[in-house]
């Protein structure tokens, strides 16, 4: 997958973009992604990116030109793909989300500051506006990479076996069961019996119910659409009140 990033701090990318698994991807030619500076498009005389807002108010709005010129740039001669900007006033990026946008063949990112982006860019270089969530962060640079990095992992070939994207949180829309490696006592704290053994049935049956008491506890209204048997319904309704109550810990 080609993703190009239009932003007005390329550098912010550079860490995470040679982290360990979307550096591999990338020397696997997996993904191929391109920053491009916006700055380098503006036609005013000090190579501005914004101004102030028509009508008055706080801070800055990027200007239209560089954006959309930018834009086209990237695009070149037959672009096929997502021109997406990262807002706050954008939708929901979920994990169904970044499963239809890892079908694409080509994203196009663009990064806003400051108040955002004039909106007649937006109007005429924008196929959709994405959000990472109900927060706001001093520039859409973060919210790209995390666009990279989740549409990037459900990439084939990128995680390795032993990195499987597919038995994961939200997969079958509940969270996932805990997880324990050596050694099987810690400080006291044992690994649960069940886990040491070696019976696959018993394992799977409790890390099942270990996920309907997890997403019960922290994200009670993912129980409403997941994909649940009758048998896992009566689980939930039994589960003690005490069961979903916050965890408490020795400090
Ligand atoms: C547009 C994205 C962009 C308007 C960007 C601020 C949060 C998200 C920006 C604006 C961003 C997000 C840049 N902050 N929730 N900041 O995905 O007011």
């Amino acid at each position: 997958m080609k993703i190009k990033v239009l932003t007005i701090f390329p550098e912010m990318f550079s860490s995470v973009l040679s982290s360990s698994i979307l550096g591999r991807a990338r020397e696997n030619g997996l993904i191929d992604v391109e920053l491009i500076d916006i700055r380098a498009y503006s036609a005013r005389k000090h190579k501005n990116t914004d101004d102030e807002p028509y009508g008055g108010g706080a801070g800055m709005v990027m200007l239209a030109q560089p954006i959309i010129d930018a834009m086209r740039a990237a695009m070149g001669e037959g672009f096929s793909g997502r021109r997406i900007y990262m807002s706050p006033r954008g939708s929901t990026l979920t994990q169904s989300a970044v499963r239809r946008l890892a079908k694409e063949n080509e994203l196009i990112l663009l990064c806003g500051h400051y108040e955002g982006v004039d909106q007649r860019a937006i109007d005429s270089v924008i196929d959709e506006e994405l959000s990472i969530g109900d927060y706001i962060l001093t520039g859409g640079e973060l919210a790209a990479m995390v666009v990279i990095d989740s549409v990037s992992r459900m990439l084939p070939g990128v995680l390795g076996s032993s990195e499987s994207a597919e038995e994961e949180s939200f997969s079958d829309g509940l969270l996932e069961y805990p997880q324990y490696t050596r050694p099987a006592e810690y400080e006291g704290m044992k690994v649960p019996e069940v886990l040491l053994n070696g019976n696959h049935a018993e394992i799977k049956a409790w890390r099942r119910r270990e996920s309907l008491t997890a997403t019960l506890r922290a994200r009670p209204e993912l129980l409403e659409k997941a994909a649940l048997t009758k048998k896992e319904r009566e689980f939930i309704g039994k589960l003690s009140e005490k069961e979903c109550e916050p965890k408490t810990n020795q400090y």
